[in-house]
């Protein structure tokens, strides 16, 4: 079984009444509450549709965008990395993620350098390496830091370059099984996929490349129709879920969870 893509566990936080203060790059609208509830709970029942375990968090309130926990830590089977967000205001969530991570894990580490800066929304972990896309949210300490803590646990990083512009390197892509990636051409087109096969977003439709392979199923965003008929097409079981308040946070798919096996 691929450890890239199948997984026992999943954690989750519910969205915050300070949502409507997260993070954007753009202005798009303040995002409704209710809503991001609902989509959150259609979430939340699709990976369980799996077979996972889903571990729901309680919202912290004085954590506007603690709902997007891939942020927070990169979960290999091995163990656990707290990572270091670059986000000022973001910073004390991967504290709050540590002890469910080490309730679950024999081993969590954590990225500590004060200069170390890291978000788990930059990193795309395949069957045979580790992608890590310095972004304006990921620097080059926090990617040493990392490179030296996986180590011991046979991994090895590859260091890429998110598009500028784009919030993290995992906004423009996804694994979708062991040999295959879904991606936006702007980020293709820099050849950091050569040597796997690559389905190329629809031109257009580039807010659907965040999506995630959970055990049998890929999770994309509703509303991007030529997407999911292309993954249809290549025979992914796909399931299209509400995302129109999470993008108006830059967030999407792989944000709203943390996935993994613990040994
Ligand atoms: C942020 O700017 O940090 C949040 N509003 C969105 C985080 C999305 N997370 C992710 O792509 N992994």
């Amino acid at each position: 079984m691929s450890f890239s893509t199948h997984f026992s566990h999943a954690i989750t936080r519910r969205p915050a009444a300070s949502i409507t203060r997260g993070l954007r790059a753009v202005d798009t609208g303040t995002p409704d509450l209710a809503r991001m509830q609902a989509d959150h709970a259609a979430y939340i029942a699709t990976l369980r549709e799996t077979g996972a375990t889903v571990v729901e968090l309680p919202p912290l309130d004085a954590f506007p965008d603690s709902v997007f926990v891939e942020d927070t830590a990169l979960c290999l089977p091995q163990g656990a990395v707290v990572m270091r967000p670059g986000a000022p205001s973001r910073l004390g969530e991967a504290a709050e993620m540590a002890p469910h991570l080490k309730a679950l894990y024999a081993e969590v580490v954590a990225i500590t350098g004060p200069d170390s800066f890291i978000e788990g929304g930059d990193i795309l972990v395949t069957e045979r390496e580790i992608f890590v896309g310095r972004s304006a949210r990921t620097n080059a300490a926090g990617i040493a830091e990392l490179t030296r803590l996986v180590a011991p646990w046979g991994h090895s990083l590859r260091e890429v370059i998110t598009p500028a512009g784009v919030l993290h390197f995992k906004t423009d892509c996804s694994l979708l099984d062991a040999e295959t990636i879904l991606s936006t051409t702007r980020l293709s087109a820099s050849g950091c996929f050569d040597g796997y096969t690559v389905i190329d977003i629809p031109d257009g439709e580039e807010a659907a490349a965040n999506t995630i392979r959970f055990n049998d199923l890929v999770l994309m965003p509703a509303g991007f129709p030529r997407t999911r008929d292309a993954l249809t097409a290549a025979g992914f079981d796909v399931r299209e879920i509400g995302n129109s308040e999470c993008a108006k946070l830059d967030g999407g798919m792989s944000c709203l969870s943390l996935r993994f096996t613990p040994r």
